[in-house]
């Protein structure tokens, strides 16, 4: 008896702790409410199943508890049964899969005004690049990382002169303008992760992966590495910045491109000619 009532107990407690628990993922700034709704389609089917089956174990710890003199019936096979739960589980399992499959097709399908954003990886800091004015990335490759040259782009690529380098500082991205984010790692698996934004993937080093999204709400956002990545996995955090088009100008306006930080002689002498009070 005392057993049944800690199996109710514990599914009423579950159900208390998921209603009035102050954990919640955090408000959403991005385009994938698709993906909270499969989340919550998900809850609420695991949920219930969790509920029934903690509760039909409670009724029956009761129902058949030891009486002397009970004998168990024995019968193996249930046809009756068996088709019920193979039909049931498969709508269970089809109504958790079906709406991945529309949110994945979405994920995967970048729309065509989308601008590329580059995030690169690496021990244990984030680091970005924007095409610049030709609205083109150029090439870039780990064995050109150096300290002059900390993200490897291709020095003798034209459409790489132009490129916007945001080296371990805050992104600001502009609002409601669809973004598709190419992701690398020049050291070992990282996962670019902002929690608002409902969407992730893994950078692996060597290849780009990519996802996209369109920021709906300004705001700072704090980026998480979501995969173990060493000793500083912890403290590999970052800012994101949703920018209203002009406050998204005036920050662009102010970074630089990587043929100005591959000469730094002439910027060098310009701040020379500063004159100081
Ligand atoms: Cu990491």
């Amino acid at each position: 008896m005392a057993i049944a009532l800690v199996l109710v107990l514990v599914v009423v407690g579950s159900v208390l702790f998921h209603a009035l628990s102050p954990w919640w993922w955090t408000p959403i700034a991005s385009n994938w409410g698709y993906i909270d709704s499969t989340l919550i389609i998900t809850f609420w089917i695991t949920g219930a199943v969790f509920a029934a089956v903690v509760l039909f174990m409670a009724y029956c710890v009761w129902r058949f508890r030891h009486k002397e003199g009970n004998v168990a019936h024995y019968e193996p096979e249930n046809k009756r049964l068996e088709w019920w739960l193979t039909i049931l589980t498969g709508l269970g399992v089809t109504a958790m899969l079906v709406p991945g499959l529309f949110v994945w097709s979405q994920f995967v399908t970048v729309p065509a005004d989308a601008t590329e954003v580059e995030v690169i990886a690496q021990q244990w800091q984030w680091s970005y690049r924007l095409p610049g004015a030709d609205g083109k990335l150029g090439t870039s490759g780990s064995h050109l990382v150096s300290p002059e040259n900390p993200l490897g782009v291709n020095p003798d690529d034209p459409n790489g002169q132009d490129d916007v380098v945001v080296e371990a500082a805050d992104l600001h991205l502009p609002m409601d303008k669809p973004v598709k984010m190419l992701l690398r790692s020049i050291d070992v698996l990282h996962d670019f992760y902002v929690p608002e934004f409902r969407a992730k993937m893994d950078m692996i080093p060597g290849s780009v992966t990519y996802f996209w999204f369109t920021p709906t709400r300004t705001g700072t956002f704090e980026v998480l590495c979501a995969e173990l990545c060493g000793t500083g996995h912890g403290f590999m955090r970052g800012i994101v910045m949703i920018d209203t088009a002009e406050d998204y100008a005036t920050w662009l306006g102010e970074q630089s491109t990587f043929a100005q930080l591959s000469t730094p002689e002439q910027v060098g002498a310009t701040e020379q000619t500063v004159v100081r009070p």
